[in-house]
C-alpha cells in the first residue's frame, strides 16, 4: 500500500490537497481524504451588515463563479424582506447567470481540465485533415445543435472565422505553433504534466490536436463571451447589483443609457458566440473523447453521484413571490429541486426524495457538520443548521513549517478547512451530473409531467448521448468522464438560456416595460424586527446556498453552503465519504507516482476551494 499525496492540486481555484492509499499491485484506491487547507471567514465579515449591502460582501467569495454569490445573497435578503423583482430585472440576472454558467464551463473544460485528457505532444502526431474530417463527423453523428428549441432561436451569428471549423489548413496552422512550442524544449503553460502517462495513447493524435487548437482559441475569445456582465453589471468579475432588481436603467434610444439598442446588439453578439463555441469546439472535444473512453470501459469514478445527489433548480422564468414559500420553485425552468438515491442502478429504480420550499429552514432537512472540520461549535453540537449557523476557526492540525505539516493528514482527526454538508444527514455530490440525474429521473418517471424546454432539452441529450454510446444513461453518466460531458451538456443548456431571456428582455421592453428595480421595502423602515431568508442558486459547480438571519437592520447571522463544500467535504459524523473522496476511491490508479486519474476525477468536479473554505 502506497500513500501518495498531491498538494497543491493545480489549475483549479484555491488550496485543495489530497492524499490516497493506492495497492500497487491492483491500483486500487483503498482510502482518501479532501482538505481544504486556508481558510477565509467572508460569512463572519457578513454579519452586522446592512442586508442590502451584503451581496457586495460575500460576492468576493469568488472571482470565478463571480456573480453566482451576489445572486445568492440577493434573492436571500429579497426571500426575507418579501422583495419582488421586476420583470426585466429577472431576465437580466438569468441572462447574467447562464452568460456565467457558459463561461465559467468553457474555461473550465479547456485551461483547467482539458490537458488531463490531451497533450499537446501527442498532438504532433496528428493530421491536420483527418482532424478537420473528425470535427465534422462528431457533430454530425450527435447534431446536438439539432436540439436547440424553437424558445432559444436567434438570427445573428458571431462564429469566428479565425478559427474555421472543418478546415485542414487551420489545424496545421496550429500545430506548426505547438511544434515550436514543444521544440524549444520550454513547454510554458503545458510544462509539468504527466504527459507519458499511457491514458494519452488511449486517442488518436486527432483528437488531442483538435483540443488542443481549441485549448489556444479559447484563451483568445473567453473575455467576449462575458460581455453580458459589463452591459448589465458594469464589469467583470463582480458585476453590480441591487436589492430589488438590476442598478441598469433602460433607455432605448439614449445613447448614454446603460442599457440601449446599441448595447442590447453587443450582447446579443456575444450570446450568438457562446452558442458558436459551445456548438463547434466544446461539444465535439468532449464527444470525441468522451465516446473513447466510454467504449474503452472507462467509466470508474462516478462515486457518489451513483449514490446520492442533490440541486436545487435554477432560472425562475418570471418573477416569484419568494423562495420559502415555494413559489421560486414554480417558477423555475430547470426544476432540479431534490434529491436523488441509487441512480447508479439506472434511472427505473432510482429513488427521488422532494426538496421544497420549507425544508430549506428545517434541520432535518439540510445541515452542517464540522467533525472533520478545524472549527467548533458550541454547547457540544454536532450539526446546526445554516440559518443557525456558526463559523468559529479552532486549527489543531500540524504545526506550519514543521515536519510534520508537510506529511500526512490524519483521517481519524480534524483533517480540512471545509465543513461537512448533508441532507438528512447524508453527504451528496452537486454540480451539473447532479442536476442532469435529478431532472432525467424527474422526467422519466413522470415526476415532472409538463416538462419546460429546458428540461426537455437535458432529456435529449442524455438520450442522444445514450444512444450513440449504445449504454444506458447510468452507466455514461455516472464517472469521471460523465461528469465532465455532463458540465458540457449543461453549457449547451446555458447558451439557451442566455438566448431565451434575452428574446423575452428585448419583447417586454419593446412593449413599453422598462422598470429594472422595485424600491418597496426597499425602506428599513419597512421592514419587520426580525428576519430569515434563504438564497439559492445552481452555480456551474452545482446547488448553493445563503441563509440570512435579519434583525433590527441588520445581518446578525449569515452562512453559505457552497457546492464545492458538498464535494470536497472531509467525511461526516456518519463515517461517509464526500464526492471527492467517493470519487477517488471509485477510481484505478495505474502509476502510483503519477496519479493521473486522480487529477482528472477531481478536476471533473471543477474544484473552487476560494468558494468551499468560503
Ligand atoms: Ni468559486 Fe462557486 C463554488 C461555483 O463552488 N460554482 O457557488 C459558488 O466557484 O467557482
Amino acid at each position: 500500500m502506497k500513500r501518495v499525496v498531491v498538494d497543491p492540486i493545480t489549475r483549479i481555484e484555491g488550496h485543495l490537497r489530497v492524499e490516497v492509499n493506492v495497492d500497487e499491485a491492483t491500483g486500487k484506491v483503498e482510502d482518501a481524504l479532501s482538505s481544504g487547507t486556508a481558510w477565509r471567514g467572508i460569512e463572519l465579515v457578513a454579519k452586522d451588515r446592512d442586508p442590502r449591502d451584503v451581496w457586495a460582501f460575500v460576492q468576493r467569495i469568488c472571482g470565478v463563479c463571480t456573480s453566482t454569490h451576489a445572486l445568492a445573497s440577493l434573492r436571500s435578503v429579497e426571500d426575507a424582506l418579501k422583495i419582488e423583482i421586476p420583470k426585466n430585472a429577472n431576465y437580466i440576472r438569468n441572462i447574467m447567470h447562464s452568460c456565467l454558467d457558459a463561461h465559467d464551463h468553457i474555461v473550465h473544460f479547456y485551461h483547467l481540465h482539458a490537458l488531463d485528457w490531451v497533450s499537446p505532444v501527442e498532438a504532433l502526431k496528428a493530421d491536420p485533415a483527418k482532424t478537420a474530417a473528425l470535427q465534422e463527423t462528431v457533430l454530425k453523428t450527435y447534431n446536438l445543435s439539432g436540439l436547440e428549441p424553437a424558445e432559444t432561436q436567434s438570427t445573428t451569428s458571431a462564429y469566428p472565422k479565425e478559427f474555421p471549423k472543418g478546415n485542414a489548413t487551420y489545424y496545421a496552422a496550429v500545430q506548426g505553433k505547438i511544434k515550436k512550442i514543444v521544440e524549444s524544449g520550454q513547454l510554458g503553460i503545458f510544462a509539468a504534466q504527466w504527459w507519458d502517462h499511457p491514458d494519452y495513447q488511449l486517442l488518436p493524435p486527432e483528437v488531442h490536436l483538435m483540443g488542443v487548437a481549441h485549448y489556444l482559441n479559447i484563451l483568445d475569445k473567453q473575455r467576449d463571451i462575458v460581455t453580458p456582465h459589463v452591459v448589465f453589471g458594469g464589469k467583470n468579475p463582480h458585476p453590480h447589483y441591487i436589492v430589488g432588481g438590476m442598478p441598469c436603467s433602460i433607455s432605448m434610444d439614449d445613447m448614454n443609457a446603460p442599457v440601449n439598442s446599441a448595447r442590447l446588439a453587443v450582447v446579443d453578439e456575444s450570446i450568438a458566440l457562446a452558442k458558436d463555441l459551445v456548438n463547434y469546439f466544446y461539444l465535439p472535444d468532449v464527444l470525441a473523447i468522451g465516446q473513447i473512453y466510454a467504449k474503452a470501459g472507462m467509466v470508474d469514478g462516478g462515486g457518489l453521484s451513483k449514490k446520492r445527489v442533490l440541486a436545487y433548480g435554477d432560472y425562475p422564468d418570471e418573477p416569484y413571490s419568494g423562495i420559502q414559500n415555494g413559489d421560486y420553485f414554480k417558477k423555475c425552468l430547470v426544476r432540479a429541486n431534490g434529491v436523488v438515491e441509487d441512480f447508479g442502478l439506472g434511472v427505473d429504480k432510482a429513488k427521488f426524495i422532494p426538496l421544497e420550499g420549507e425544508d430549506l429552514m428545517n434541520p432535518d432537512f439540510l445541515s452542517e457538520e464540522v467533525e472533520h472540520s478545524w472549527y467548533e461549535y458550541p454547547d457540544g453540537k454536532k450539526t446546526i443548521h445554516p440559518s443557525e449557523g456558526v463559523t468559529k476557526p479552532n486549527y489543531t492540525g500540524p504545526k506550519t513549517g514543521t515536519k510534520e505539516h508537510w506529511e500526512f493528514l490524519d483521517e481519524t482527526k480534524k483533517y480540512s478547512w471545509i465543513k461537512s454538508p448533508t441532507f438528512k444527514g447524508n453527504a451528496c455530490e452537486v454540480g451539473p451530473l447532479a442536476k442532469y440525474i435529478i431532472v432525467y429521473t424527474k422526467v422519466k418517471q413522470g415526476i415532472i409531467s409538463n416538462p419546460s424546454w429546458a428540461e426537455q432539452m437535458i432529456v435529449k441529450q442524455i438520450d442522444t448521448v445514450s444512444s450513440v454510446l449504445g449504454v444506458p444513461a447510468h452507466v455514461w453518466m455516472c464517472s469521471t468522464v460523465g461528469r465532465t460531458a455532463c458540465r458540457c451538456l449543461d453549457a449547451q443548456v446555458a447558451v439557451n438560456m442566455s438566448q431565451y431571456f434575452f428574446n423575452k428582455l428585448v419583447t417586454n421592453i419593446k412593449g413599453g416595460d422598462t422598470a429594472v428595480a422595485n424600491t418597496k421595502n426597499f425602506d428599513p423602515n419597512t421592514w419587520p424586527k426580525e428576519a430569515k431568508g434563504v438564497g439559492l442558486v445552481d452555480a456551474p459547480r452545482g446547488g448553493l446556498g445563503h441563509w440570512c438571519d435579519i434583525k433590527d437592520g441588520k445581518t446578525s447571522n449569515y452562512q453559505c453552503i457552497v457546492p464545492t463544500t458538498w464535494n470536497a467535504c472531509p467525511k461526516t459524523i456518519a463515517n461517509e465519504h464526500g464526492a471527492y473522496e467517493s470519487n477517488m476511491m471509485d477510481t484505478k490508479v495505474k502509476i502510483a507516482d503519477k496519479p493521473l486519474e486522480i487529477l482528472k476525477g477531481i478536476h471533473s468536479f471543477d474544484p473552487c476551494l476560494a468558494c468551499a473554505t468560503h
